[in-house]
């Protein structure tokens, strides 16, 4: 029983598991627009392309309109395309979160996962997604009308695989099976 109690505790990472997903870096191409694009859809209906740049995988903070202006020229009237790649080692599931002020959206594998899209102030919006392993497309579409430019980026650095109730589920079964042996090798009391 005792090694029930033992499993019990610590069998959860029997259970479930964490593998480490790898980033490269974000090829980023900046645009002016000349209106707003009310619905999701490439700035280049909307814009042209001004500029080209990089951003380090890891750009979970956020941008000022400053900046942007680097890239642009301009505070306003802006948008990006941002593009990456994640490798996988192990099937299972991460958290990812895009916010922005004024409207993005999330593309993994070509396939929509957020929609932030719209004028709004800055909002976070974050999404589990199950990734299979190996390599797989991310990218953001990021636009800014006026007013404040924000755009952050976030994403768990590892997946999480397997049921965390196995681990659990072992544990209980040895406390079971430790207390019957415990109840049948009992010494007799009266002898
Ligand atoms: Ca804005």
């Amino acid at each position: 029983m005792v090694i029930g109690l033992i499993v019990l505790a610590v069998g959860l990472p029997i259970g479930s598991s964490e593998a480490p997903i790898e980033m490269g870096t974000w090829e980023i191409a900046w645009f002016r627009i000349f209106s707003v694009p009310t619905e999701i859809s490439p700035l280049s209906n909307v814009g042209i392309l001004i500029n080209e740049s990089t951003l380090p995988a890891n750009f979970d903070f956020i941008m000022s309109d400053p900046d942007f202006a680097v890239y642009t020229g301009s505070q306003d009237e802006i948008g990006l395309i941002a593009k990456t790649e994640i490798h996988v080692s192990n099937s299972g599931k991460a958290r990812f979160e895009v916010g922005s002020d004024d409207g993005s959206a999330l593309f993994i594998d070509g396939e929509l996962a957020i929609d932030n899209w719209g004028l709004h102030g800055y909002e976070p919006m974050s999404k589990i997604v199950d990734l299979e392993s190996g390599v797989h497309t991310l990218e953001i579409w990021w636009f800014e009308w006026h007013g404040a430019a924000v755009l952050s980026f976030k994403m768990d650095e590892k997946v999480t695989f397997g049921d965390p109730w196995y681990g659990r589920a072992v544990g209980g079964a040895i406390i079971i099976v430790g207390l019957a042996i415990m109840i049948i090798s009992r010494p007799k009391r009266g002898k």
